[in-house]
């Protein structure tokens, strides 16, 4: 070869690895967020060749919609992690088979005796095990559902590069109910929603079912979730009529392969609206029969319907207590027309009166702990964590443990209503796992809210756990990239409540966005104090529900007046010369005395409360002497520097993972990191120059002054904020 024709090659290889080295390995692929947890690129690690030898063959046993799902599944998620796709067979054959199935459906398995006589309908166990002499692994259930949840389980292993050669995992969930409530109106608008309009696409289905639709079965799948409530809590009664049945029923066919059912929100008196009759009354014949007649009617359409979640007598909705009827009246009625179905109620405890007897915080309790016992067996009552309302920080529910004879499922928000909205990086599984954690001693130390909720506490069956999706027509689904982390974390959660926060956000991160250990610890670092950094800088030591009325954007703890003082910011934080802080002490509204004894003691002493709840439990002097001894109102101005301070420390960090994450993705979050640390500081700045005309001191040293005064945070008007209920 002549010398200059050489010269050429060696340019041309050279060139080559040039651009090897500048473009990520693997397809260039869009990265904007639409792949979620589930972006199945090809693997970096060392591992890769090991996993491609324990991954030559396929085997899924079931011919079912479920058991193609799974198929496919697989064959997409190692094709990208591993650049191959493994060979489809009947029966494990070669070196490397992963069989995946039930005993009844694959002999092969059968023959190896697995042990899944406690993993229920729903667990699974992934073990290496040869087959027939020839290394292979097993992902084993007693249903195909089971067997779903293990090839996710089977691809998150590599996904986050964990070794594969001597798996022993066996899995069943710990709650039987794990759902998505979506706040989605039938006109595509969601209520609390920052991600875009819904994704039910209500005017075209039936007809046209967006594959849309199908990555939303897959994600929810992929951790567990096995249930989606489709309509909002405040709902109009038109859903259950037989045009919007037979829409919901068409997702209710996609769904199903995926092990995910269908629930509808109904509205108490849709007797009356779509029915036409003269009441609601839970106790009135034509009413049940009605209820009775409509339930038959949606199990003709959707013959796996889930049941009903039940918003009542709540901010406005109808309810039983219209008639002089109880909660139980309405939630049994219900009951009863699904029970032949085997469907279930979920009747929601997020009540408080109109006539504003009591404290807010105490009405749940009030109204529902007379009634225990008395619900019939397929409803779940359904608490939000906090009794006030998904603030950034509330002490656990003081109806966990107050119930023992009725199962109480719970409700998270996924959906950062007061938490930032989409824009805020806030990751809540820290928030989700302290109220899991939270002890309620009812039955001595360790009754933790997670026993409540799993229902090991009291020997109850019907468990559940609720997240009001942050889900929308986005292309990235949640509004912003760390957002998913909120929804994913939910669904381990909800499939396990002992899972310890820092271990999903690490699953997350090396799922989403990379593996590289430069990458996974300072973001996990990142997030694990994001939503503390939120409580800092909006509601700092158990301050809570100071936003903006209505729309809830932004600071304004001056908010008073209006239709009732419970929808109001100085009902809750009390702020006047003396000091801050709501009184539920004994000599206040006494709410400590909705827990038991000892958490009541703990909660109800100035001097044992923990500080995150002082101000939610106390009224306390501006001068209070704190643990790090600075006065109350010091501490308050120190910890609203703190979150904005932790702020622009993410942002630090985020911008030092420039190059080592996708340029797009990183823009997006490195923009919503910059919006948020100016929200940060607005709610730091129009919290203190409105507090300060209360405690009149002035601001420790080393604090900057807000740079506007009261009245113009005040003037300060959103009319158009996204998310508003309307
Ligand atoms: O958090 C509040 C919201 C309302 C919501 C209500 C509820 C669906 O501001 O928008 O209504 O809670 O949980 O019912």
């Amino acid at each position: 070869m002549h010398a200059a024709g050489r010269r050429i090659r060696r340019g041309l290889r050279l060139a080559a690895c040039w651009l090897a080295a500048l473009l990520p390995a693997g397809p260039v692929l869009a990265e904007d967020g639409h792949d979620l947890w589930l972006r199945y690129v090809p693997v970096q690690e060392e591992r890769a060749a090991d996993y491609r030898a324990r991954a030559t063959e396929l085997v899924v046993a079931s011919a079912t919609p479920t058991g193609q799902a799974t198929r496919e599944e697989l064959v997409r998620g190692l094709r990208g992690l591993l650049g191959t796709a493994p060979a489809l067979a009947a029966r494990a054959g070669r070196d490397g088979a992963v069989v995946v199935g039930t005993p009844a459906g694959s002999p092969q398995l059968a023959a190896l005796a697995p042990d899944l006589a406690a993993l229920g309908e729903e667990g699974y166990l992934i073990r290496s095990l040869p087959i027939g002499g020839r290394k292979a692994t097993v992902v084993a259930a007693n249903t195909d559902r089971g067997a779903l949840y293990g090839a996710f389980h089977f691809l998150r292993l590599i996904q986050t590069g964990q070794p594969l050669h001597a798996l022993d995992i066996r899995q069943a969930p710990k709650t039987k109910v794990r759902v998505l409530n979506h706040w989605d109106n039938l006109d595509r608008y969601v209520e609390r929603g920052y991600a875009g309009e819904s994704i039910w696409d209500w005017h075209r289905l039936p007809g046209w079912k967006d594959p849309r639709y199908t990555g939303y079965a897959r994600a929810n799948a992929s951790i567990g979730i096995n249930g989606t409530v489709l309509n909002n809590v405040n709902t109009s009664a038109q859903m259950l009529t037989p045009m919007y049945l037979e829409k919901a029923a068409a997702l209710a066919g996609v769904f199903r392969p995926y092990g995910i059912k269908v629930y509808l929100s109904a509205r108490f008196s849709a007797p009356i609206e779509i029915g036409g009759l003269k009441t609601a009354d839970p106790l009135d014949p034509a009413v049940r029969r009605w209820w009775k007649a409509k339930a038959d009617e949606v199990y003709r359409t959707i013959p796996d319907f889930g049941g009903f979640l039940v918003k009542a007598n709540s901010e406005g909705q109808p309810g039983p207590q219209d008639y002089g009827r109880s909660h139980a009246d309405g939630a049994n009625m219900l009951a009863e027309a699904l029970a032949p179905h085997g469907g279930i109620v979920m009747w929601r405890a997020f009540v408080y009166s109109h006539e504003e007897p009591d404290d807010r915080a105490k009405q749940a309790y009030t109204e529902f702990v007379p009634y225990d016992g008395t619900f019939a067996p397929n409803v779940l009552v359904q608490v939000k964590n906090g009794a006030i309302d998904f603030q950034p920080r509330e002490p656990f529910h003081p109806l966990f443990g107050a119930m023992p004879k009725t199962p109480l499922m719970m409700e998270f928000q996924i959906t950062k209503e007061y938490l930032g909205f989409a824009t805020h990086l806030a990751y809540l599984a820290p928030l989700y796992e302290e109220a899991l954690r939270a002890d309620t001693q009812v039955r001595g130390p360790g009754s933790t809210v997670a026993k409540v909720v799993d229902g090991s506490l009291e020997g109850h069956a019907l468990t559940g756990m609720a997240g009001v999706a942050n889900i929308g027509s986005d292309r990235n689904w949640s509004g912003s990239h760390f957002d998913q982390a909120n929804w994913f974390a939910f669904g381990r959660l909800a499939w396990d409540p002992y899972l310890e926060s820092e271990a999903i956000a690490r699953e997350w991160v090396k799922m989403t966005f990379s593996t590289d250990p430069a990458v996974v610890d300072p973001v996990v670092a990142m997030m694990m104090g994001s939503r503390e950094a939120v409580v800092d800088y909006m509601t700092p030591l158990g301050l809570h529900h100071l936003m903006g009325r209505g729309h809830h954007y932004g600071p304004a703890p001056w908010v008073s007046g209006g239709p009732r003082a419970d929808w109001t910011s100085v009902y809750y934080h009390r702020a006047d010369a003396k000091g801050i802080g709501f009184d539920r002490s004994a000599t206040g509204s006494n709410a400590v005395a909705q827990y038991a004894a000892p958490v009541a003691a703990q909660f109800g002493d100035l001097a044992t409360v923990p500080e995150e709840f002082l101000l939610w439990f106390h009224h306390v002097p501006w001068d209070h002497r704190m643990a790090s001894g600075r006065t109350l109102w010091d501490e308050l101005v120190h910890r609203y520097g703190r979150g904005v301070d932790y702020v622009r420390g993410m942002r630090t960090t985020w911008d030092g993972l420039a190059g080592k994450v996708d340029a797009e993705r990183h823009a997006q979050v490195a923009a919503f990191l910059a919006i948020q640390e100016q929200e940060a500081q607005w709610w730091r700045d129009a919290s203190i120059a409105y507090f300060q005309t209360f405690s009149k001191r002035p601001l420790p040293a080393g604090e900057a002054a807000p740079p506007h005064d009261l009245a113009y945070y005040q003037s300060l008007q959103f009319p158009f904020a996204p998310g508003d209920g309307k």
